[in-house]
């Protein structure tokens, strides 16, 4: 199946506006989660018991749909959690409030706020794309953006760095990141496919985050990237700053990421590795946007 090509980009969309909003929402709501954290964090399940949301999930929300509607009240707004805003603009915002929510639970300080703009359906398959993002990790205040055409840059320790992706031209010397769904027999299926993944490359790295995964492409502390089941705000905006930094990224059958397969590489191992990730992950074909 041929994914529809991404929309065109409405003229005289302002990108770089977009970009500074998606930056300035994330930090907010980066902020939210880390200084307002209660000590009886209130957690809950969702599609599995080990697919956790906590109160700090939706509050971050809450505050990204509240700065949306006050600073762009025509666009729509689509989110992890409960909640969203239609529009009438062309811009859908994508978000995910907490994205590695389990390592937020933990105490493990490698969670992001992340925020992006896109034009076209994001419950389409294909059917849309991003045009700006940022990706917000607050604990160590990195700050990763782009707009479509404008680059890719990390900001932080008070300067401003622009990512550009260089890698490795041997998948044998690679780095590469995954993750695991929250439904067991999923997590079976994925398990098997790292067993070839494992023995291809120089090591794997599960670090609990999609959108940080991407981002780490980007800036060169991955090599490549690669995830099954992925849902549309976990990667709208790192997929973005991975493709801005010039990262090579696909999906299924072509360079369009999706629940089906999302993967992300250096340009000099993107071919070999978007062979191997679609051919030990064929069977965990999912149906969603
Ligand atoms: C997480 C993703 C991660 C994946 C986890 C989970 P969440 O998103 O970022 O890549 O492996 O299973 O889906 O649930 O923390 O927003």
């Amino acid at each position: 199946m041929v994914t529809p090509g991404p929309p065109e980009v409405p003229e005289g969309l302002d990108l770089a506006a977009l970009e500074e909003v998606a930056c300035e929402v994330a930090r907010a709501a980066g902020r939210l989660v880390v200084e307002d954290r209660p000590d009886d964090l209130d957690v809950s399940s969702k599609s599995t018991r080990t697919d956790v949301v906590t109160e700090m999930d939706q509050r971050s929300q809450e505050l990204i749909l509240a700065e949306l509607a006050r600073r762009r009240p025509d666009d729509a707004v689509m989110g992890e959690e409960e909640g969203g805003l239609s529009g009438t603009s062309a811009v859908t915002w994508v978000v995910d409030p907490i994205d590695g929510t389990v390592n937020y639970l933990y105490g493990i300080a490698h969670y992001a706020v992340s925020v992006a703009a896109v034009v076209g359906d994001p419950a389409v398959p294909g059917g849309w794309r991003s045009v700006a993002g940022a990706v917000f990790e607050p604990v160590s205040d990195e700050l990763f953006h782009a707009h479509l055409g404008g680059g890719a840059r990390l900001a932080a320790g008070g300067g401003v760095r622009t990512l550009r992706v260089i890698g490795p031209t041997d998948l044998g010397l690679s780095l590469v990141a995954t993750g695991f769904g929250y439904d067991a027999a999923v997590r079976a299926r994925q398990a098997n496919a790292l067993v070839e993944v494992i023995t291809a490359v120089r090591d794997v790295r599960r670090q609990g985050s999609a959108a940080l995964d991407l981002c780490d492409v980007a800036a060169g502390r991955l090599d490549a990237y690669y995830e099954t089941g992925l849902n549309a705000w976990d990667r709208a905006a790192g997929q973005l700053v991975a493709t801005e930094a010039g990262a090579v990224l696909g999906g299924r059958v072509d360079d369009t990421p999706d629940a089906d397969l999302t993967w992300a590489a250096a340009p000099g191992v993107a071919a070999p590795f978007a062979d191997l990730v679609r051919r030990v992950t064929a069977e965990h074909v999912t149906r969603r946007p």
